[in-house]
């Protein structure tokens, strides 16, 4: 190859963009595939450790004597990239340092923790490419969650475009791809991102011959996809192995998926988020269990959200969110964010380990009421209070034994509890049972004649959830004004 052509090559590879912000080390073809010759392994660990570990060269005849800081080189490389520190050149050690990688030291790579940033607050992304290992809505989510690990921290916001030019194109692909980084085939790199900038800048590609899951086989596609957003954002890599930004994939994480390094550098290039000010310190449902990395059953698998006959089992005001349940599963969305928490119902109420038939929400007590068969919990800001209790509470005699909806109307002071074709109505100031009461349903709210799923109060209209359908209720009209699919509500 003519000695111009071959300098152009390096020049491009340095002025470009590289998934590590600075041009990947040339790695010979020979190397890049696993190698079954124990020299080859031993010259290549040589030449990682002098590169990136500051390993003396000397020469050839006193390699021997250099034995001892050989070894304590590459403990270093496996204390780094927590591996086990033998100081042996074992198999997982030589897949790291096969595994092609930025051509920084690792020392020097984390002076600098800020690239270039967006001159924008708002991000475009889009998908192009999937991957078969998971269906298409569950890369979404999780490609959408991993986001919002972001925009949780930051002023940043995130909008998904459906077009190719999007600022983070997303794409599952394999081996040579288009870009000067090629994949390795199944392990090693798993997945790299551009930074910040025009064209390349921000896309975000995922090795498709990785085994991606939601859960702790193979590699959990939303810790990856986070990981690389962050490169997205203009992050590099961090050395504390707390931080999402560190160089390798581990699983399962600390509850927050963000370090407080992590966060600070996402704060350094966008600002903080102002609607959530002490990000970290502020423990609510979402920080403290995560749905995809916590929790004994792990891993778990996702509910289809958007599966068309979905329903729920009851759905309820908490707070400022909307809960959604549904057998031992929970959606909660928050009324001013767009992205949408969701998992077992024990991840955020660790207590409650079964179904929830009826719920609802008392805003002067800043109290739900969560309704499994005849016994009822008492939820005061994110907190289960004591032990459940029975459903007589309310008054019921003692052949009610479960609820099928639950509503309380502030304007009235009630709460009206539905079972079968019947509803009762209870009055939360003087706590007793409305006299009168049970009442048949279809009576006083034409139109409905089925069982009722849930009940939820909002903006003064009463959605009844039946079945897979929502009817919007005008309480004081006594008349439905509309009726849609339930999960809409989930921005399906
Ligand atoms: C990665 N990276 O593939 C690994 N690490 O842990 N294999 C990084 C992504 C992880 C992209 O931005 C690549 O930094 C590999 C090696 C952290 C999600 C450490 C082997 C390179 C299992
Ligand atoms: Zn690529
Ligand atoms: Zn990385």
């Amino acid at each position: 190859m003519p000695i111009m052509l071959l300098s152009c090559l390096c020049i491009l590879v340095l002025v470009l963009p590289g998934p590590c912000f600075t041009a990947p080390a040339f790695i010979p073809e020979g190397e890049r595939s696993p190698s079954t010759e124990p020299q080859i392994d031993l010259k290549l660990a040589t030449e990682y450790l002098q590169q990136y570990y500051n390993l003396k060269k000397e020469p050839f005849g006193r390699r021997k004597r250099s034995w001892p800081s050989f070894t304590s080189k590459v403990k270093d490389m496996q204390i780094f990239f927590g591996l086990n520190t033998s100081g042996v050149l074992d198999s997982e050690t030589l897949e790291v340092m096969r595994s092609p990688r930025c051509g920084v030291p690792d020392v020097e790579d984390y002076s600098q923790n800020q690239g270039t940033r967006w001159n924008k607050n708002i991000i475009t992304y889009s998908i192009g490419r999937y991957t078969r290992d998971l269906p298409r809505s569950t890369v979404d989510s999780l490609v959408e969650s991993a986001l919002s690990v972001w925009a949780r921290a930051s002023s940043l916001t995130f909008v998904r475009s459906y077009t190719r030019n999007a600022d983070i194109m997303v794409e599952f692909v394999t081996y040579e791809h288009g870009d000067l980084y090629p994949f390795d085939g199944p392990r090693g790199t798993l997945a790299h991102a551009f930074g910040p900038g025009e064209g390349i800048g921000g896309d975000t590609h995922f090795d498709d011959a990785e085994h991606w899951t939601t859960g702790q086989q193979g590699f959990n596609l939303y810790l990856v996809a986070a990981h690389e957003f962050g490169h997205a954002l203009g992050l590099k890599h961090s050395r504390n192995p707390e931080s999402l930004m560190y160089p390798t994939y581990n699983s399962p994480r600390p509850v927050n998926l963000l370090s407080r390094e992590d966060v600070a550098n996402v704060n350094a290039l966008y600002g903080p988020n102002r609607s959530r000010p002490n990000y970290l310190s502020r423990y609510g449902w979402s920080a403290q269990h995560n749905p995809w990395l916590s929790g004994p059953q792990f891993p778990r698998l996702m509910q289809n959200k958007c599966a068309a006959d979905l329903t729920f089992d009851a759905v309820s005001t908490l707070g400022d969110a909307t809960f959604f349940f549904r057998e031992t599963y929970l959606w909660i969305k928050h009324n001013k964010q767009y992205d949408i928490k969701e998992g077992p119902i024990t991840n955020f109420m660790p207590k409650i380990e079964t179904n929830i038939d009826a719920a609802f929400w008392v805003p002067r007590r800043s109290t739900a009421y969560l309704i499994h068969e005849s016994m009822f919990w008492t939820v005061k800001g994110s907190l289960v209070k004591g032990k459940p209790r029975p459903l007589s509470h309310f008054g019921f005699p003692a052949w009610v034994q479960d609820v099928d909806a639950a509503v309380h109307i502030v304007k009235t002071g009630r709460t009206l509890f539905f079972i079968h074709d019947i509803y009762w109505s209870y009055n939360e100031n003087r706590r007793i049972m409305d006299i009168g009461y049970p009442k048949y349903i279809s009576e006083d709210f034409p139109g409905l004649n089925t069982t009722i799923s849930a009940a939820v109060h909002k903006e003064g209209f009463i959605y009844f959830f039946v079945g897979p359908q929502v009817y919007k209720y005008d309480y004081t009209q006594k008349h439905i004004v509309g009726v849609e699919k339930a999960n809409t509500w989930l921005g399906c």
